[in-house]
């Protein structure tokens, strides 16, 4: 063989899918969201999302509270969080009384943060501005879930993938999904570590051979001999990836790891719908 032919991929190697790719975009156009959803790219990044001030200001309020962990059997090592997620009241495939509940206190607290915005709404609109169809907060059972939460990965998260379809007994929400994205827009980031990683593998059968006990998330054997890419968020960028992909976020050193945090899903209605 000349060097020509293996330089051509005759011999075994790493291979590129050009669709397994971030974007990035100077804005969540309609061109890119499209591109998600069909699988063009893998993830998107928006730089400059939220402004230097309005990032300040949230992680400022934030700073001052105290933040919960999610279930500390299923979250290990444990992801700090302020605000509710659904993750943690799912029962027999479906959404627990308790998360309800939760949720009034959850919008206590972030009304207690006196911010002179909503990020969560500023995100949904950011996400909806070139969309025709909007985005809204998903309901179920005609009640709205919860906008959006506060995650401090600080150790990291687990190798893992995020699919309500997986996850939940018939649809989560009251429009069935027809594609999902996972949204992060970073607050405060540390110097070295707490990148996201991704992997160009989707959940198969055979992968919960590698589940971690009682845990959302995989040994990363799961992953091995994927194509993978590592992204360093910055402050004020947002992210958009498809969860479906596995994925985790590196330790971080140096300082905290702050995103808010929501999941995305494309309706058959063509609409946006968010829920935490
Ligand atoms: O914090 C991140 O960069 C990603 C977190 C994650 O697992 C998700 O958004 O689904
Ligand atoms: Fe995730």
């Amino acid at each position: 063989m000349t060097p020509e032919q293996s330089a051509q991929g005759a011999l075994p190697g790493p291979r590129h899918d050009p669709f397994f790719r971030a974007v990035t975009a100077p804005a969540f156009t309609h061109e890119v969201l499209a591109d998600l959803a069909a699988g063009r790219c893998a993830a998107v990044r928006v730089p400059d999302f939220l402004s230097p001030e309005r990032c300040r200001e949230v992680l400022d309020a934030l700073r001052g509270r105290e933040f919960d962990s999610y279930g500390q059997a299923r979250v290990d090592p444990p992801v700090m969080r302020f605000g509710v997620g659904v993750s943690d009241h799912m029962a027999d495939g479906g959404v627990a009384d308790s998360y309800w509940k939760a949720l009034e206190g959850h919008h206590e607290a972030w009304r207690g943060l006196g911010l002179s915005f909503d990020p969560f709404r500023f995100a949904r609109e950011a996400l909806a501005a070139h969309w025709p169809a909007g985005a809204a907060i998903g309901r179920r059972g005609g009640r709205e879930l919860g906008a959006g939460v506060a995650r401090e990965p600080n150790q990291g998260f687990q190798v893992h993938f995020d699919d309500a379809l997986r996850e939940y007994t018939g649809d989560l929400l009251d429009v069935p999904l027809v594609g999902q994205f996972a949204f992060n827009l970073y607050l405060s980031v540390p110097p070295s570590g707490g990148e996201t990683v991704l992997w160009r593998h989707r959940w198969q059968p055979e992968d919960e051979a590698y589940r971690l006990p009682a845990s959302y998330g995989y040994d990363e054997a799961v992953v091995r001999g994927a194509e993978s890419f590592e992204l360093s968020p910055r402050v004020g960028e947002a992210l958009l990836i498809d969860p479906r992909y596995f994925h985790a976020v590196r330790p971080s050193r140096g300082d905290r790891r702050i995103a808010l945090g929501f999941a995305v899903g494309l309706g058959t209605s063509g609409q946006l719908l968010t829920w935490a």
